[in-house]
Parts: C-alpha cells; sequence; structure tokens
C-alpha cells in the first residue's frame, strides 16, 4: 500500500466496534511515541496489582490526562487524579491523541483518561470489560503502536463465542455502542514485528497502547 492508501473502517455488524486501519500516518505515530517518552519520564511506568490477590498484571501503565486508571491490591479498579507514586497530577493529554478522539469519537466532550499500556516480552491482557466509568454511553478509542498485538473480543458474557484480530502500529479501534461493553483482552503480542518503538528511544522495543476514555458524565 502506498503512503496515502487507507483501508475504510472495518465494522462488526450493528455492534459499534469501528477498527480504522492504518489511521495514524507513520510520521504522527513516531511522534506520538516520543511524546509517550516524554510523558513516562514525567510520570513513570508502573506495575498494576490486581485487586484483592496483589498479583501483579503483565502489563506495565501510566497515564495522562486529568485522570489515571489505577488498580491496587487493597482498593481495586478506579481513576485516580494523581500518579500513585510521585504524587504529580498526571501530564496533559497531547493535542494529536485529542485529535484522534475528536475526529472518531462523535462523542461532545473530551476524554478524561489516557491510559498508556505498555507491553513488553510476554505481556498480555486477560479477557475483561471496561466498567469504571460512569459515562458509559461514551465510546472507548484506541491507539496501537509499535509491535503487533493478538487481539481478541467476545461478546457481553464470558459465553459469547471470541473471535482474535491483528491490531497493527497505527491501527485505531473506537469501541462505540453495545460493544462498549463487550469482553476483550490482549492474546500475545508479536515481539519484533515493528520498528517504531526502536526507532522513538525505547530500546526494548515492544508494544504501546494508548486506551482513552470519557470517565464522568458532562
Ligand atoms: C473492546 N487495552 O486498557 S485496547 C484496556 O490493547 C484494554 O491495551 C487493550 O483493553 C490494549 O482496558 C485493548 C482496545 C479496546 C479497549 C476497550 C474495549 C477494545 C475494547 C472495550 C470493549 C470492547
Ligand atoms: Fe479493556
Amino acid at each position: 500500500m502506498g503512503p496515502t492508501t487507507r483501508r475504510s473502517p472495518k465494522l462488526l455488524k450493528q455492534s459499534g466496534f469501528f477498527l480504522h486501519q492504518a489511521k495514524v500516518p507513520l510520521a504522527d505515530q513516531l511522534r506520538l511515541a516520543i511524546g509517550v517518552r516524554c510523558i513516562l519520564a514525567n510520570a513513570p511506568a508502573y506495575t498494576p496489582l490486581m485487586p484483592r490477590s496483589g498479583t501483579p498484571m503483565s502489563v506495565r501503565m501510566s497515564n495522562c490526562g486529568p485522570l489515571g486508571w489505577f488498580t491496587d491490591k487493597d482498593r481495586g479498579y478506579r481513576y485516580i487524579d494523581r500518579h500513585p507514586e510521585t504524587g504529580q497530577a498526571w501530564p496533559a493529554i497531547p493535542a494529536a491523541v485529542l485529535a484522534v478522539w475528536e475526529e472518531l469519537s462523535g462523542y461532545p466532550a473530551p476524554p478524561e483518561a489516557c491510559l498508556i499500556n505498555l507491553y513488553g516480552p510476554g505481556a498480555k491482557l486477560g479477557l475483561h470489560i471496561d466498567q469504571d466509568e460512569e459515562a458509559s454511553d461514551a465510546p472507548v478509542v484506541s491507539i496501537s503502536l509499535g509491535d503487533t498485538a493478538v487481539f481478541r473480543v467476545g461478546g457481553a458474557t464470558r459465553k459469547n463465542p471470541t473471535r482474535t484480530m491483528k491490531l497493527h502500529s497505527g491501527d485505531v479501534v473506537v469501541l462505540g455502542g453495545e460493544s462498549r461493553h463487550w469482553y476483550h483482552g490482549v492474546d500475545r503480542v508479536l515481539t519484533g514485528s515493528n520498528r517504531l518503538l526502536t526507532e522513538a528511544g525505547f530500546p526494548e522495543g515492544g508494544r504501546i497502547n494508548l486506551t482513552l476514555r470519557r470517565v464522568t458524565t458532562p
């Protein structure tokens, strides 16, 4: 495909799930990844702990925006307005990230949380539903950078059949409508499948996912 080619968004019928493949041009992907590196210099990645068990997640995380998603053993999943270790407010969401939300979300208010998921070798994310947001009418918008992920998406209950799809660097997924409350996860990341992150100064490479969410009702 040439640099200006765009595939049309893939819609899982009637669901509100849209996959926009190669939505972010390569030069913008690089700028976004470098921007994430700056954010992490101010808001260092941490290892989230599962509620109750305290089991560490394999995905490391940070956030930008007024609110950040966090979990620890004692208090579980929640949004907090400060970095848990530095006590500082989260850095601002980069303008280029807000622009993706404005173009694709169809939502009349800005996102409040941009969760930064960092996938190193062996990292995965079990099947779950995003349900910690009061503004459940707002879509979730996800931007993939770096190595290709094998993403799994199911339905409203754990019993629904699931399917897998690959998310490549520059892909943007919009989860609106009923798909907003579907089970989903990341089975694995294809290590070394993309050079973006090494070029952006992440020597270990890997994958970054930016997940944009509206948390409170506007
Ligand atoms: C499908 N992150 O942070 S983003 C998460 O690639 C999360 O890091 C994954 O799931 C990642 O919660 C997937 C794409 C995504 C986000 C929300 C969804 C897919 C979704 C909500 C419903 C269905
Ligand atoms: Fe999720």
